[in-house]
């Protein structure tokens, strides 16, 4: 399979050069905010969005060109915007192994000795910062060199996807404030649906579907990249869901049991919770809303395993995988593209993080 990891980063590499000359010569002071922008766009990340899109063009008859692969590379950076924001929103010490942004930004604040709450700055600068990822996304989406046309036929998807992210991220965050405490509000029902917006749609359906709006697709092609991805971003979500409450950190690069403090809805732990005894889950529901202790963590833990959640969230990752696989055996894509997006599936749903 073609690996466009490499070049995504290297147009992002060149993006974020140019664009930090140029707002580098408006004041000084900005230098250090933008080696902060640098650091998050090139710091790691599995690039699946670009590599979706790219395929998604592939699979539409698009050559292999520059162009989609920077067109691909501007879901990255949208991407980046949504990492910082959702850092900030969850409290998130780390990102990818490193610091999250909003905690560099408070460190580069201490280090200058500047004035005032260094963490009030780092947030402040943080959510500016998502707004320039969220600017500079589109900027390199139409600096990518595809025609205007093509421009135009793609545009009211990636619009789209746009509010579908904000959308799932509110219903995530609504979910954790429900009358019923951070956990009433929690079934698999309402999780998989927040996951659909927040997870499939703009992990895996909408990169793919972009990639053939912008080649210019074929009928039937966006409802087969849409039947693909739904039961895929399932998966996806599910296996990062079991990696936010059992994942090492040294390989998730996120925190232990992050998840489990007040993160997200977590599809394992709303398995759990309707798994196990009654008593187990009225002990679950109180670990995970009270602040965590290493050994609250891992009583917490302990309560997920018993409940059979785990093995269950192993079963549905098999079947929805299954699904999203069955759909491309059955589909008219080319035997390159299949393959491509075959391994992607198989990748995506074990992936570290
Ligand atoms: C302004 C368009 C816009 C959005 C802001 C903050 C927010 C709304 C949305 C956040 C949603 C969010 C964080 C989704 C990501 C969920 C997810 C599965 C992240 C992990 O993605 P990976 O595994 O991470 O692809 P890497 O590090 O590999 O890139």
């Amino acid at each position: 399979m073609t690996d466009v990891r490499p070049r995504v980063s290297a147009v992002l590499r060149r993006f974020a050069d140019a664009r930090g000359t140029t707002l580098r010569d408006i004041d000084a002071d900005l230098a250090a905010f933008l080696r902060v922008a640098e650091d998050v766009l090139l710091s790691g990340g599995k690039r699946v969005r670009p590599t979706f899109c790219y395929w998604g063009w592939r699979g539409a008859g698009g050559p292999d060109c520059d162009e989609i692969v920077t067109a691909a590379a501007s879901l990255e950076v949208l991407h980046a915007c949504a990492l910082v924001h959702d850092d900030v929103m969850d409290g998130s010490e780390l990102r990818r192994g490193e610091p999250s942004a909003h905690r560099r930004l408070a460190r580069m604040h201490r280090q200058a000795r500047l004035g005032g709450d260094p963490d009030t700055f780092g947030h402040s600068a943080a959510i500016l910062l998502g707004d320039l990822f969220l600017t500079w996304a589109d900027d390199l989406l139409m600096a990518s060199g595809l025609t205007p046309g093509a421009l135009a036929r793609a545009w009211p998807t990636y619009a789209r996807m746009r509010g579908e992210l904000v959308a799932g991220q509110y219903l995530d965050l609504a979910s954790q404030v429900g009358p019923c405490g951070r956990t009433g509000g929690l079934n698999p029902a309402r999780v998989a649906r927040i996951a659909r917006y927040k997870t499939a749609g703009y992990t895996v359906i909408r990169p793919l579907q972009l990639g053939a709006l912008l080649a210019g697709t074929r009928p039937g092609l966006l409802e087969t990249y849409a039947a693909f991805g739904r039961p895929l971003g399932e998966s996806f979500q599910l296996r990062d869901d079991i990696l936010g409450v059992f994942g090492d950190p040294a390989v998730t690069g996120k925190p232990a049991g992050d998840d489990l403090r007040d993160g997200p809805p977590n599809a394992l732990l709303a398995l759990a919770l309707r798994e196990a005894r009654p008593t187990a889950a009225a002990r679950l529901r109180d670990l995970v809303g009270s602040p965590q202790r290493p050994a609250a963590l891992e009583e917490a833990r302990a309560l997920i395993a018993a409940s059979g959640a785990p093995a269950a969230a192993e079963h549905l990752i098999s079947a929805h995988t299954a699904q999203a696989l069955a759909v491309l055996e059955r589909s008219d894509l080319d035997d390159a593209t299949r393959g491509a997006l075959m391994e992607l599936a198989t990748a995506a749903t074990a992936w570290a993080q």
